[in-house]
């Protein structure tokens, strides 16, 4: 598998960190875009994450570490999707993620479009059969179909509960959604904690019990939508009431804490939305996230 050099990869590494003998993690962009509705970019999304990224510390004040030269990071070359689209598109992320997981690493997907996270969480499935999966989003993306197809943006997760026990399914920021998923959500018994939930007190402690939801084995599947748009505005479907930075940081870290974070994406960064700093917010979230889910491992 192709990486990507030292100008173009994740956090600008040299290569004593990033091939991929060096390096225990593997970022995977999959700027894949067919389904978006309302903003348009998110296929220019893991670029810009990449270039923003070469400005991340490699220092985390947090934990006192530059987890970048403890594990090695290597940046794969972005996928090709030519005229691909729905489930052959998601089978060639498929196979991606299944190489790299043969190879031992820990990864890390970057869309795209929402629809992508199906590849690597079947794929997370088949490795950890225990897996729970933490959906940070403004949007349940639970819709049968959208737009006429089943494999959109809207329906990710709808795809998702076909192949885990929907119980397993925790999600986070949700505040938008029409009624057929909010139904779905309450047969199917699916752990939903909606945004004015968290904000409204009606719910204290709610990140322990976002914890608590979740099984030993989490995988992180991050819509960039879930923050508010004061400090992520670049989305394709922005919404207000949505999650700001501090609290993000500590719900990760408790998850980091406690269970055990096997492998997340991070999408919909659509830059040409908004301003250059939702590519800087994008790029610090996804090492924030590498850093939560190595806490409690050495390499
Ligand atoms: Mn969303």
């Amino acid at each position: 598998m192709k990486t990507l050099g030292t100008r173009n990869n994740f956090l600008a590494i040299e290569p004593k960190y990033s091939t991929m003998a060096n390096a225990r993690i593997a970022v995977l962009p999959a700027p894949y875009e067919r389904t978006t509705t309302y903003g348009k970019g998110t296929r220019a999304g893991p670029r810009a994450i990449l270039s923003a990224s070469a400005f991340v510390e490699f220092y985390d004040d947090e934990f006192d570490r530059e987890l970048v030269f403890d594990v090695g990071i290597a940046t794969i070359s972005p996928i090709q999707f030519g005229k691909l689209a729905g489930p052959k598109a998601i089978a060639l992320i498929r196979k991606q993620v299944d190489a790299l997981l043969e190879k031992g690493k820990f990864v890390v997907t970057l869309g795209g479009e929402h629809t992508i996270s199906l590849a690597p969480i079947t794929a997370h499935l088949a490795k950890y059969p225990n897996l729970s999966v933490l959906h940070f989003d403004a949007h349940s993306d639970l819709r049968q179909a959208y737009e006429g197809t089943p494999y959109s943006h809207a329906s990710v997760m709808a795809r998702v509960i076909e192949h885990l026990d929907p119980r397993r399914l925790v999600q986070v920021g949700i505040r938008a959604q029409c009624i057929e998923e909010s139904r779905l959500i309450k047969e199917k018994g699916i752990n939903t904690f909606f945004a004015y939930q968290m904000y409204n007190g009606s719910m204290p402690g709610w990140q322990d019990r976002v914890v608590e939801s979740l099984t030993e084995d989490v995988y992180v599947s991050f819509d960039l939508d879930a923050l508010d748009p004061a400090i992520l505005p670049s989305t394709g479907t922005p919404e207000p009431n949505g999650m700001f930075w501090p609290e993000t940081m500590s719900l990760l870290r408790k998850v980091g804490e406690r269970r055990r974070i096997v492998g997340c994406d991070v999408v919909e960064l659509a830059p040409p939305m908004g301003p250059k700093h939702s590519e800087i917010t994008a790029a610090k979230l996804t090492y924030k996230l590498m850093n939560y889910a190595f806490f409690r491992r050495s390499g």
